[in-house]
């Protein structure tokens, strides 16, 4: 499916720069959260912090003082090592308070290093051992049908996920239950644990093969929240109680937003030096405040 981005009016402008500010917030908490344990998944949570703030920023119907409200769409992280990245987006949506964040990975935090539902405020589902949670949507999104329930479920998972049976067998269950209230989000950080996916396990032409599965795909830089907004535009207007299931696939940089960190050899776990701390946090802050630093520096918009 092609989605055509004309001229932003005023209004959409105001929308792209309230989900660009919530990914810069994001980003910052994921590098005070990286110092506070001196390594983490940190490249992950900044290259998929625009796609986290597409959907809080934006589309998540939530209530911060009261994450159980029952009306509530459901945020699903499926990989639990990118609770880095959504402890940062509860924070920047006032689900959990900004200053808890110092707390992440010690005893007794409400924010562990791996991700614990009971844990944590905001957090739906476990995650950890991967390609579960797509599985767990299509559930929840037939449960909260039955109940006449109003409410979306949305599924974060990675590229990673994708090698996964159960991911594939969720897949067909969404389509066949006709599960429209059902968006998935997938971080194509063209990375894993064990290297590059291609080359663990080529999952490309991914577009066909969800299209293949029955679902409304949609393909975007997810580095773009213009782009973002966009296509979660396009698949909640698709989004209906008994139709099709829709998928974004987003093309990201692990790291997006540092430099220092984009072009890092071992990126699926840093480990950053204490005095690169500093430097992650300048970078950030020139990239996304000053308005010369993209000529200068020559990186994508
Ligand atoms: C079922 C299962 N198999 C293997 C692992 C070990 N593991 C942890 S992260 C990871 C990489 C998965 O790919 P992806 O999520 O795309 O990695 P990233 O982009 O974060 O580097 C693997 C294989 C796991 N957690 N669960
Ligand atoms: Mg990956």
């Amino acid at each position: 499916m092609t989605i055509t981005t004309p001229a932003p009016t005023h209004n959409e402008r105001a929308r792209i720069d309230k989900a660009a500010d919530f990914a810069y917030r994001m980003r910052h908490h994921v590098i005070d959260m990286g110092e506070a344990q001196g390594q983490g998944y940190v490249g992950q949570a900044l290259g998929a912090a625009d796609i986290f703030a597409a959907v809080y920023a934006d589309r998540l119907n939530y209530r911060a003082d009261n994450p159980h409200w029952n009306e509530r769409d459901r945020f699903l992280l499926s990989t639990g090592h990118y609770a880095i990245g959504l402890y940062a987006a509860l924070a920047a949506a006032g689900i959990v308070p900004e200053d808890e964040l110092e707390t992440y990975g010690s005893d007794d935090s409400r924010l562990p290093m791996s991700a614990m539902a009971t844990y944590t405020p905001g957090m739906e589902i476990s995650g950890g051992s991967l390609g579960h949670g797509l599985t767990v949507a299509v559930g929840m999104a037939l449960g909260l049908r039955h109940q006449n329930s109003q409410s979306r479920v949305f599924n974060f998972l990675s590229d990673g996920e994708l090698d996964e049976g159960s991911t594939w067998e969720a897949a067909m269950g969404a389509h066949h239950h006709r599960l429209g209230n059902l968006i998935a989000m997938v971080d194509m950080n063209a990375l894993q644990a064990d290297g590059p996916t291609a080359g663990v396990l080529g999952i490309e032409p991914v577009h066909e093969k969800w299209a293949a599965m029955g679902w409304n795909v949609y393909r975007i830089d997810g580095n773009d929240p213009a782009a973002l907004l966009g296509a979660f535009d396009s698949a909640c207007a698709a989004s209906a109680p008994a139709g099709k299931p829709s998928i974004i696939i987003c093309d990201t940089k692990i790291g997006y937003g540092v430099p220092l960190l984009e072009n890092r050899e071992k990126a699926h776990f840093m480990r950053i030096d204490e005095h690169e701390w500093a430097i992650c946090r300048q970078q950030l802050t020139d990239r996304f405040t000053d308005p010369t630093y993209l000529q200068e520096n020559e990186v994508q918009a």
